[in-house]
């Protein structure tokens, strides 16, 4: 009697906790995420960031894919997430065009878009953009440059860019805001090409620019610092110094804790950084339409320029005098 008494109340219980799942399920807001991939210490902080904020306990069920840098794979991700009816869709595009049919699918199905980091060039059916100016992102790149060299002495400037993946628009903007500087003050760019935001990329690259143009080259460009890892392993490979007492200036993008480390040992003279926590500013946003109010359309995340000396206080990008911070082992800690 025991024995059926036991197994009936455990069959409760099992009963009462499915219903209460159940019940809790249909209370959460469920998410649809199509995130880029996984190439970079950015993106993964971009993940995580989202997967701590859209949890169970806050009230989500996320529904995450990693697209792989495949944008077919994006677009079929983001048409299940209609296909599912979720509450909201956040993308991170891969590329910056082929979106609007895909959008007005979301749109025709009453799914609020909120888009993430990089930008949506060819269509204006979301609710709101959570993330970083790039081009602002090279323009302080070049501005530091001049304003370094000058300081050092250097008159020449012969660059190598290590791009990030062909038509980003994070790549669109650091290459973009770069070569507006590089034009004004007559550097020559001796090439720029695609490391695709990884560290096979950027040592790829390095290694067939150094069989190209050793010893032509005195500033190297990486638009990542996974690719500024890669380009550091070729060019230690191939007895090319670099960083603050090198024979090649090394700048990078995104200031990850790793590429903070490298700035903080001199190896990478600059790094601008890319803010990836936006998952807060999103959610902001989500319960700004849950509350049938209007969001802001733009939300830029707050960012910093860090170096390894500090010869450079300060630099002027479009107007605005922005500071160049000097690493320490309080913001490595703190970085994501
Ligand atoms: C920029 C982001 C880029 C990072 C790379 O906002 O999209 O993609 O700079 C990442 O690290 O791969």
């Amino acid at each position: 009697m025991k024995k059926r008494l036991a197994v009936f109340a455990a069959m409760t219980a099992a009963l009462c906790m499915s219903a209460i799942g159940a019940s809790a399920d249909e209370d959460l807001i469920t998410i649809g995420f199509a995130q880029v991939g996984h190439e970079s210490d950015w993106r993964t902080a971009s993940t995580q960031s989202c997967q701590d904020v859209f949890c169970e306990e806050n009230g989500y069920d996320l529904q995450f894919v990693d697209c792989d840098n495949d944008s077919a794979a994006q677009l079929e991700a983001v048409r299940s997430f209609i296909e599912q009816d979720v509450d909201y869709i956040i993308i991170d595009p891969i590329v910056s065009t082929g979106w609007d049919e895909v959008l007005t699918e979301c749109e025709d199905a009453g799914i609020p878009v909120i888009v993430i980091d990089r930008t949506i060039d060819d269509s204006d059916k979301y609710a709101a953009w959570v993330g970083s100016n790039f081009t602002t992102e090279g323009l302080a790149c070049g501005e530091w440059l001049k304003a370094y060299a000058e300081a050092k002495g250097i008159e020449e400037i012969n660059a190598l860019v290590i791009e990030g993946t062909t038509g980003s628009s994070a790549a669109i903007g650091r290459t973009e805001g770069f070569q507006e500087i590089a034009d004004r003050e007559g550097w020559t760019i001796l090439d720029s090409q695609d490391g695709d935001f990884t560290q096979t990329g950027g040592q790829e690259i390095m290694e067939s620019y150094i069989k190209s143009y050793e010893g032509q080259f005195n500033v190297v460009i990486c638009q990542n610092d996974n690719e500024a890892f890669g380009a550091m392993d070729a060019m230690t490979a191939a007895g090319i110094s670099y960083g603050v007492d090198g024979d090649v200036i090394l700048v990078s993008f995104d200031a990850c804790t790793a590429g903070l480390e490298y700035v903080q040992s001199g190896d990478i003279n600059a790094d601008f950084e890319c803010n990836p926590l936006a998952a807060p500013f999103v959610e902001e946003v989500i319960q700004q339409l849950a509350a049938g109010e209007t969001p802001e359309s733009t939300v830029y995340m707050e960012e910093h320029w860090y170096v390894n000396e500090d010869i450079i206080e300060t630099i002027t990008v479009d107007g605005e005098e922005q500071t160049m911070t000097v690493v320490t082992d309080e913001i490595v800690e703190a970085q994501y």
